[in-house]
């Protein structure tokens, strides 16, 4: 770990400058002038790998914990006594993450340093940490390490949310800060695995805290104090796979807490439905709560409905943005009972409602299909193989088409998901779903919503609604997806029918 640390810190976490060629890069392909496999060229901007496998974490938890779960603020002031930090039972992110994979999530994110500047590890960088803490859970405790662990051993993807407001520190608004504070604790918390999704960099920065006693206001400009391309560069030489969330620059915040994202979202530019013509990838990420009250846990608060958190999902992995569900766990250092409960439901749920995949049992074809290649073809069957590494292509030029569903008998259909093949760019700006009992009327399904962009995963309810409940969905034979309009030829990797 020593000489982890010591590599970490000598390439530049503490101030030594490295080159910015962390988050979204220009990825220039090997143009060969023979292309044996005919693959369609990419539209730019294109993800980087790791925000390729970040994205398919799709929906994972947050865990807000800590000071604020002892005294009942959402904001600390950073004058909270170390002893009021004093767990009933010692913290178990085991059964966090547990519950969390009982709802359908992939992984989570744990708070480790909330605003307040009180760290949940025993970090060398401030006594403002857990091993002043009120008793002996609280002085034993190390949420990084537990959290790591148990997620390594769930099969769980994990990452650490760490403030780079501290309203604790008398450095924060000096220099001193971010290089011996901030971006010491960013590598103390990269020691606790290589494997990190995603580290979380809220955007609340600045304002009146307590800094050492001094008190006061003090603001800083994000966009340049926190020595970001620094902070990126060196996480990555240590986590290659870790985005760097929020002023991290790798995601975006989707622009609300509420849990949706735009009918319309594109994964450049920013906000609810992004910017087809930004030059950035810039995916989106919905945070939101599962409960009715803040992010930390306080006393007498409820856990919303599974129906009102299915709806989530369908608004945002439904939508082309992925969601980071907060559980807070309570004063024992675990999630209570009614939330565990809540979880299972809600993964029952997603289960019965989209986990029986009709698409498998039918008969595809296309209007066109891109010419095969040596080692690769285009054909429409190849959204149903379930394999993420295929697709249906169209020729060069062909940018609208149709995808066909046939089964022997009708089915009841109330979901459509569908995937493009983003390695390549988002590109479909134009779709419309339809299903036939005969194979010669159509009707348009989806309601009113817009069905416009596709993107890493859009999920279309046939009967237009997020929020209805189940319902009884549409008798079909055929089912026909139509693109209208796309940037190049349309790329979909996977298409699932419920
Ligand atoms: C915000 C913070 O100010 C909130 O307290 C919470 O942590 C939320 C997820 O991010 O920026």
């Amino acid at each position: 770990m020593r000489t982890m640390l010591r590599t970490l810190l000598a390439f530049g976490v503490l101030g030594i400058p490295v080159t910015m060629t962390a988050q979204s890069e220009f990825k220039l392909e090997a143009q060969t002038l023979a292309n044996p496999d005919n693959e369609p060229a990419p539209v730019h901007p294109i993800p980087h790998e790791r925000q390729l496998k970040w994205n398919e974490t799709e929906f994972y938890a947050f865990y807000h914990y800590g000071m604020n779960t002892y005294t009942g603020l959402e904001w600390g002031n950073g004058d909270e006594p170390e002893s009021g930090f004093a767990p009933t039972a010692a913290p178990n992110p085991r059964q966090w993450l547990e519950a969390a994979r009982s709802a359908g999530m992939k992984g989570g994110i744990a708070v480790v340093k909330h605003h307040d500047g009180f760290c949940l590890w025993p970090t060398a960088s401030t006594s403002h940490n857990v091993t002043n803490g009120g008793n002996d859970f609280a002085r034993n405790t190390n949420i990084p390490r537990d959290f790591a662990e148990a997620a390594r051993d769930l099969n769980m993807k994990y990452g650490f949310y760490v403030s780079p407001w501290d309203r604790n520190s008398a450095h924060y608004g000096k220099d001193t800060y971010v290089k011996e504070v901030f971006l010491r604790q960013c590598a103390e918390l990269a020691q606790y695995g290589t494997d990190q999704f995603e580290m979380w960099f809220d955007g609340a920065n600045g304002g009146s805290g307590y800094y050492g006693g001094e008190g006061g206001t003090r603001s800083i400009d994000a966009s340049t104090y926190y020595d970001i391309p620094n902070l990126r560069d060196s996480v990555h030489k240590v986590c290659p796979d870790c985005v760097m969330w929020g002023v991290g620059g790798e995601a975006r915040w989707i622009g609300n807490e509420a849990g949706w994202a735009g009918e319309t979202c594109w994964s450049m530019g920013t906000g609810t439905s992004g910017n087809e013509n930004e030059w950035k990838w810039n995916p989106g990420e919905s945070d939101a709560k599962a409960t009715n009250r803040g992010w930390f846990w306080h006393d007498g608060e409820s856990v919303l409905t599974a129906e009102r958190l299915f709806q989530m999902y369908l608004e945002t992995v439904g939508r082309n943005a992925t969601l980071i569900l907060n559980l807070p766990p309570d004063r024992s250092g675990s999630l209570p009972a009614a939330t565990v409960s809540r979880c299972k439901e809600l993964g029952d749920m997603l289960k019965n409602r989209l986990g029986n995949d009709l698409a498998t049992k039918a008969t595809v074809t296309a209007s066109e299909e891109r010419t095969a290649g040596a080692t690769r073809t285009y054909t429409a069957s190849n959204v149903i193989d379930e394999d993420k590494d295929t697709y249906w292509a169209t020729n060069d030029g062909t940018t609208s088409a149709t995808l066909t569903f046939e089964w022997d008998t009708p089915q009841t259909i109330r979901y459509v998901s569908m995937m493009e093949y983003i390695r390549k760019g988002q590109r479909i700006k134009n779709f419309k779903i339809e299903t036939s009992t005969d194979g010669s009327n159509w009707i348009r399904q989806g309601g009113n919503i817009q069905t416009t962009t596709i993107g890493y995963k859009r999920i279309l309810p046939v009967n237009g609604s997020t929020s209805a409940s189940y319902g009884n969905g549409v008798n079909a034979k055929y089912l026909r997806i139509t693109i209208e309009d796309s940037k190049a030829c349309p790329l979909l990797h996977t298409v699932s029918i419920y």
